[in-house]
């Protein structure tokens, strides 16, 4: 039986790879972080949590003893480095707190492969977000375009990344970076744009609110699902050599787009009800991404499931049924 170590597992991708590794026949340990509200910390993990070769222990990217000694009494076959201060907007509010997590806590992750001796596999996440404003002249990003990030959380991914190749040279090191596009689902925080335009337009679609407050319409990302993207982190493990890859499905929408498709779906027009506020607006904008997977598909044969149109409406199906006024369920 194959051990993977995963940090982040609470998180929105956490979540779906111990799904996919548990599945897969793997023991799981995932690192949790001390929270003072424990009982709603693992609500992403909560349906697996009775799985007997799922186990949680408590940990922190910012403690290298209690990743090592995790490391030690585990002796995983493969590590998961998931866990990151994720959220763009809020590097601008917390750059250093973000640059400890993001970028110092991969030097933890590495360190502590490195001293304990494990001749694990590592997978560190990487973001599309490391690309900055750089677009290759047919339209494209791919593992080739020049990267030049235009938030802290990017650079704390682009520090990242490079150590990461730095240690697979030095130290002779089985990682591999995975260069992801953006990637949702029903789990998604809501302080991220797609799952609070799905939950925004329930809303107003129930009468529990009237507007939706957003920031730049005009930004443009490509999306594609949570489920898809954890199956192209455990295919790059699975090769003999380590490489990095891009995960994106190809087609780019705005903030508009999602909007336009989201109300669709509950029959409204999205000009009626959102409103673009100053509040939500980032210090620096990341304007458009498109990724190129042409390695990840033509090599590892990674195909996605999920279309936009069908992540997106999963997400408003799933709000629909949680926000479900009380009169309209049935008994
Ligand atoms: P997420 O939902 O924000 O989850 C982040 C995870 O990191 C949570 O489990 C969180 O724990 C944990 N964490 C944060 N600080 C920690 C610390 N100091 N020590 C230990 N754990 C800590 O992120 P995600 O969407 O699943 O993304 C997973 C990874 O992929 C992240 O590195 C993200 O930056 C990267 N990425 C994501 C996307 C995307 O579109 N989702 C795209 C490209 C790259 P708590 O639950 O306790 O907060
Ligand atoms: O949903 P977002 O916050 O995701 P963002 O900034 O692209 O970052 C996500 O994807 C990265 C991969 O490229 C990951 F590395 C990162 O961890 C994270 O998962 O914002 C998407 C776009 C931005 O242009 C933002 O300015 O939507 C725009 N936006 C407009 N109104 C908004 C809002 N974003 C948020 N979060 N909230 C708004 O109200």
């Amino acid at each position: 039986m194959k051990t993977a170590l995963i940090t982040g597992i609470t998180g929105q991708d956490g979540s779906y790879l111990s799904e996919l590794l548990l599945d897969k026949g793997y023991k799981v340990i995932g690192i949790l972080r001390r929270h003072s509200v424990a009982e709603k910390q693992t609500f992403r993990i909560d349906h697996i949590m009775d799985n007997e070769n799922l186990i949680l222990e408590y940990g922190d990217l910012l403690d290298i003893g209690s990743l090592i000694s995790l490391i030690n009494q585990y002796q995983p076959d493969e590590l998961y480095h998931l866990a990151a201060q994720s959220h763009v907007g809020i590097s601008f509010k917390q750059p250093i707190f973000t640059s400890e997590v993001t970028a110092m806590g991969t030097m933890n992750v590495l360190e502590a492969v490195r001293l304990s001796g494990s001749k694990c596999k590592v997978y560190n996440a990487g973001s599309s977000e490391m690309f900055g404003n750089q677009i290759d002249d047919d339209g494209f990003q791919r593992e080739t375009t020049k990267m030049i990030p235009v938030s802290p959380y990017g650079c704390s991914k682009v520090f990242s990344y490079n150590l990461c190749h730095n240690y697979r040279n030095a130290y002779d090191m089985f990682i591999c970076s995975g260069i992801l596009f953006n990637h949702e689902s029903p789990r998604r925080g809501l302080n991220f744009v797609t799952n609070k335009v799905a939950k925004g337009a329930v809303e107003i679609y129930y009468g529990i609110k009237d507007k939706l407050h957003l920031g730049n319409l005009n930004a443009s990302r490509d999306w594609g699902h949570s489920k898809d993207y954890v199956n192209a982190m455990w295919m790059m493990l699975q090769e003999e050599y380590p490489d990095d890859y891009v995960c994106a499905t190809g087609i780019s929408h705005s903030i508009k787009d999602l909007c336009e498709v989201v109300f669709n779906q509950l029959d409204m027009k999205w000009e009626d009800y959102v409103v673009s506020d100053q509040k939500f607006m980032r210090a620096e904008e990341l304007e458009f991404l498109k990724g190129d997977s042409t390695k990840l598909r033509t090599k590892l044969n990674w195909t996605p499931e999920y279309t936009f149109e069908s992540m997106m409406n999963e997400m408003v199906s799933f709000w629909l049924d949680e926000l479900k006024p009380v009169s309209k369920r049935s008994v």
